[in-house]
Formats: C-alpha cells, structure tokens, sequence
C-alpha cells in the first residue's frame, strides 16, 4: 500500500517539477519533507506571496510551471495574489493548496484554516481544480500542467484535501494512475494567408517598427527574432521585460527614441506584446491615429482589444516568426533610409543627454547618479539577472540600466506590481545558479524585505540595491507628521542583510556604490547596498503621474 503523500511526490518528480516553493505548515508540511527526501529541491519562504511569486518567474524563465505550495486558508490567500500576478502576466505556474475538511467547509462548521478555496481562486486563475482521491492525482496534475502552459500560459490553482493526501490505495493502482502529459505546449501555426497578409503590409511600410514584449521572450525563439530584425533591417523597440532579446547597444534599436518612434510608425509589428495601459492602449497623443498594426499573439481574443488590428497573426510566436522569415528574405523589406536617419538624430541627442545626467555627481545621490554606477557593474556582468520594482527606481532603472541577454531582466510587469522583488530575485537565483541585481525602490523592497532571511539561508548569490529616497516616490523634508508617502529617514536597510549573517553596505556617493556592487558580484554572497538617495529626487508616481485621478473641480 501506498499514500498520496508518495503519489503526489512520485507524480511531481515524473513530470520533472524538480523545485517547489513554498510556506510549510498543515497539512502539507509532511509532504514537503517527503518531497525533499525524495530529491525534490525545496525553497521555504517566509511569505507565501514571495514563495507564489517565485514559481511564477521560475515559470516564464523555464516554459515549465513554477510550483507554489502552502497550507490552506490565509496561507492559500497570502499565495493568491502571486497567482493572479502569474496570469496576469501570462507566467505558467501552479499553486497546489492542502485543504481542510470539505464536509466542515461546506456547512461552515469552522474549521481550522477554512475557506473554500476553490472557489475564492477561480476568478484570479487561467483555471482552477481541486483533486478529491489519491487516484486522480496523476490525472489533477496533468489537467494543471496543460492548462498553465499551453495557449497563452496561466496561474493554474490545485487544490488537494488533507483527505486525499492521507488516503491509502495499493502501490499497483497508483502506479497505473502516474503519467506525463505529451506536448502539453503544442505549437500553434499560423494561417499562410494571415502571414502573407502580414507580409505585405510589411513590405508597403515606410516607417515600419517591430514592438518586442514579454511575450516574445517566452517564447525562447531569440535567434529567429534576432534574424527577423536584422534581416528586413526594421527598427525595434523592446518592452521592459523583452530588454536583451538583442541587446540594448544593437544598432536598430530604438529605446532611445521611443516616444518618436510610436508616434511616426506607419507600420507596427507588436510581437507577444499587448496594447494595454503600458502602450497608452494604442491611443493618441503618443500613437498616430494611421498607425496600422500587426500582431502576434498565441491568444485570439488578444486582437483588436485596443485597436484595429490590419494583420492579426495568430499563433505561437516561433512560428509565426519562422514563416514571416520566409516571406521576408533579406532585402523584401524597403525601410525608409529618412526614418532610420531620424531615429539616429533623436538617439544620438537623447543618449548624450542622459550620458550628462549620469555622470553629474550631485550631493545626496539622484537615481541617475546613482544608477550611472549600477549601469557600469551590471555591465560588466551580462549573464547576471536583473531584477527591478518601485516607481522612480523601476522608470530610471529601465531607461539607464543596458540588458544584453534575452529574460535577464524581470520586473513589476503588466500590473506594476510592488512586492515581486525578492520572490523574483531567489527563483531566478535558484533556477539559473546565476547572480542576481534586485534594483530596489525602498518602499518597493519592503513588500518582500523579510526575504533576506531566505537569501541568506541558502547563500544565494544576489545582491541588493535599495535607491533610498525614504518613501513612496519621494521622502518627507519637514517635521510634521509622517506623510502618506513619506518613511523613516535615513534608514538604514544594510542592517537588515547583516542580521542574518549577510554583507551590508552603506552607500552615499556613486563610486562607494559601485565598488560595494563590484565586490558583492565577485563575493557571490548575498548583500545588501543601502544606496542614499535625495529624499527631493522623484517625482509623484515615475513616470505614470498622469494615471492618478484628478477631481473635475481641480480641472
Ligand atoms: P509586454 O508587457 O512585454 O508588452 P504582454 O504581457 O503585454 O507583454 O504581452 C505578452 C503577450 O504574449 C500576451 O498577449 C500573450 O498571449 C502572448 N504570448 C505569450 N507566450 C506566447 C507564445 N509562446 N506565442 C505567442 N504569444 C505568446
Ligand atoms: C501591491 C502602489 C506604486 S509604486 C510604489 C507603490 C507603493 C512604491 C514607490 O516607492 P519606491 O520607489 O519603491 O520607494 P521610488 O523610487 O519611486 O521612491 N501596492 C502594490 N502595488 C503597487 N503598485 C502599489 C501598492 C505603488
Ligand atoms: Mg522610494
């Protein structure tokens, strides 16, 4: 005889989910030290939104879904918001909860831990299941892998009874129900007359322009992105999270010129990139109302969501970029030599200015002081990731900090999200065994700052730059209350690595900063850099100020 204990475990280890992140505590905590036993790695967490948010990024670097376990009830609910921040940004990962008793749940007798959880998931997940009997876990977890991966990838809830996991059944019968999905990620062709219509439309444009998302970088099809840009010499700008597909100093690059770019295009080519709020939703005054688009998506429903889309082109993204190859040979695409001339002009002044902004030296430190010494450690580390949230430290960080390898760089995403930073940083830590730069706001680094614990419990090598402006957007000056916005000044977050036996530095100049990144890259241990920023140096909200509401009586 055997448990679910063993069947959930032999099931994980055979579909090679060789990681779990997650809280222990009941009923799962018996499984976790099965799962270890049994050469399935473990992560603990402090906060199951962190562990959650682990297996989210550990998902989209690994087209495999991330794995979340927790208890049940707050446990299962501290881990949901990583799971809606998952689908949200189209991250496959799994969030498997132990459950209390459905008989007690259902009638709300009060259980320990009681919630249906099933059903508080369901709205905030691509799809949700609950597996009732030790025989169905194989079947639970197949129906969880294919819908996390498959199409355009999810947040997939499991939820699993205390029941099933103590229930016994005979070895023979659990073996028989254990299978691995085959091609849970089917490709997605596209239709030859969607890629020819595309093509044309590619081969009129003037001022075409090639719109790189996240979705792009999922996809790993980096070489054949990488041709299709060079090949038909179309210019291209990377969204945060595509950063590195090429790499920022390729010449066709247009990062730096691209508030003209989305202005003048006549032609757009958006690839795994959605036209929401990040893009003004396709609208004026940063679109031209003639822009005409193409897009590749895997999702259907994804086109026309904003605008009119002239060339929809459905499927999965090597494909589709694999037959646009071979419509496009080298020279069918005609690029405007005055578009390529203006977008030179625009770069080279945009670049010089900000190449004064980075080496002006001011006392405190602004962010481009600050990150001008960042830009040049990361640099000289091109496989390190990159991990960045806050407001003015996401917005500057984006612009100044060069990525060169596709997905090194992992950010606050689609929902602007707070509190992905340490959850990030660890996953891709643990899923790399590369080092890693969390580019921190301080604020941003509180939502997930206990984390340091899990850091320096398993001597990761990641370090910590925290841009110190003691607030939310900026710090307080005077001596009133605290503020909304405002913190404790001149806080001293270094500590917080050293409590737990890692490296912390107190940064107030670049150079100071720069030889404490240096040091922690080489050290490979983790570190923590208190960076001081000017409490005066951001603006409300970065770069997003006009999102916030304004009363029709202010207008
Ligand atoms: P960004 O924030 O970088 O602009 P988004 O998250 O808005 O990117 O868009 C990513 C898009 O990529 C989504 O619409 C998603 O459906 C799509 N996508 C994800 N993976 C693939 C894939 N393998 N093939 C095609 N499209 C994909
Ligand atoms: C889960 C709202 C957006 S940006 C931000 C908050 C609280 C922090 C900005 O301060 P920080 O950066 O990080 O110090 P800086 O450099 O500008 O000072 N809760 C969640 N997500 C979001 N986006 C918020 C609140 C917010
Ligand atoms: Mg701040």
């Amino acid at each position: 005889m055997t448990d679910g204990f063993h069947v959930l475990v032999d099931a994980l280890k055979l579909n090679g989910i060789n990681t779990i992140y997650g809280v222990a505590g009941i009923p799962i905590t018996d499984l976790l030290r099965l799962a270890q036993a049994e050469g399935i790695r473990y992560i603990g967490f402090r906060h199951e939104q962190n562990a959650g948010n682990a297996a989210a990024i550990a998902g989209f670097l690994t087209q495999k879904p991330g794995l979340c376990m927790t208890v049940s009830g707050p446990g299962f609910l501290n881990g949901l918001v990583a799971l809606a921040n998952a689908t949200t940004n189209c991250f496959p990962m799994i969030l498997m909860s132990g459950s209390s008793d459905r008989a007690i749940i259902d009638l709300q007798q009060g259980d320990y831990e009681e919630l249906d959880q099933l059903a508080a998931a369901r709205p905030f997940a691509k799809a949700a299941y609950r597996i009732n009997r030790p025989q169905d876990i194989g079947i639970g977890l197949a129906r969880a892998i294919h819908a996390a991966v498959s199409g355009r990838p999810g947040g997939v809830y499991l939820d699993i009874t205390a029941e099933t996991l103590g229930a016994v059944l005979d070895t023979d019968t659990a073996a028989k129900s254990l299978f691995r999905p085959v091609d849970p990620a089917p490709r997605q062709m596209p239709e030859s007359i969607a890629v020819r219509r595309a093509s044309e439309l590619l081969r009129g444009a003037q001022r075409p322009l090639i719109l790189l998302g996240k979705g792009a970088a999922y996809a790993q099809c980096d070489a054949e992105i990488r041709a299709l840009v060079e090949n038909t010499g179309i210019p291209f700008l990377p969204m945060s999270m595509a950063k590195g597909l090429l790499p920022d100093n390729h010449q066709l690059s247009a990062a730096a010129a691209r508030s003209y770019v989305l202005g003048n295009a006549d032609v757009v080519m958006l690839v795994g990139a959605r036209l929401n709020w990040l893009l003004s939703h396709g609208k004026q005054p940063l679109w031209s109302e003639s822009t005409q688009y193409i897009q590749l998506d895997i999702d259907p429903h994804e086109i026309d969501s904003n605008r009119p889309i002239a060339a929809p082109l459905v499927g999965d993204i090597r494909s589709s970029v694999e037959a646009l190859l071979q419509e496009l040979p080298r020279g069918s695409v005609h690029v405007s030599p005055t578009w390529i001339q203006a977008i030179a002009e625009r770069k080279a002044k945009n670049m010089e200015k900000m190449a004064q902004r980075l080496s002006a030296n001011p006392s405190p430190m602004n962010f481009s002081s600050a990150l001008g010494a960042v830009r040049k450690v990361v640099s000289d580390w091109p496989d390190a990731y990159v991990v960045n949230e806050g407001a003015n430290a996401l917005d500057f960080t984006r612009n100044i900090v060069d990525m060169s390898l596709p997905r090194h760089r992992l950010d606050s995403g689609t929902w602007g999200i707070m509190g992905i930073g340490m959850g990030y940083a660890i996953a891709a830590a643990v899923e790399t065994g590369k080092p890693v730069v969390a580019i921190e706001g301080d604020s941003a680094f509180g939502f997930s700052g206990m984390e340091v614990e899990t850091i320096c419990r398993y001597q990761l090598p990641v370090a910590i730059v925290i841009l110190n402006n003691s607030g939310i957007y900026r710090g307080d000056t005077g001596d009133g209350p605290p503020s909304p916005t405002g913190f404790v000044r001149d806080a001293r977050y270094d500590k917080m690595m050293e409590a737990f036996g890692g490296r912390g530095y107190h940064a107030t100049t670049p150079q100071e900063l720069e030889e404490a990144l240096a040091q922690a890259m080489k050290s490979g241990r983790p570190t923590l850099i208190n960076a001081v920023i000017d409490p005066t140096a951001g603006t409300e909200s970065g770069h997003i100020q006009a999102l916030n509401p304004k009363s029709a009586l202010q207008k």
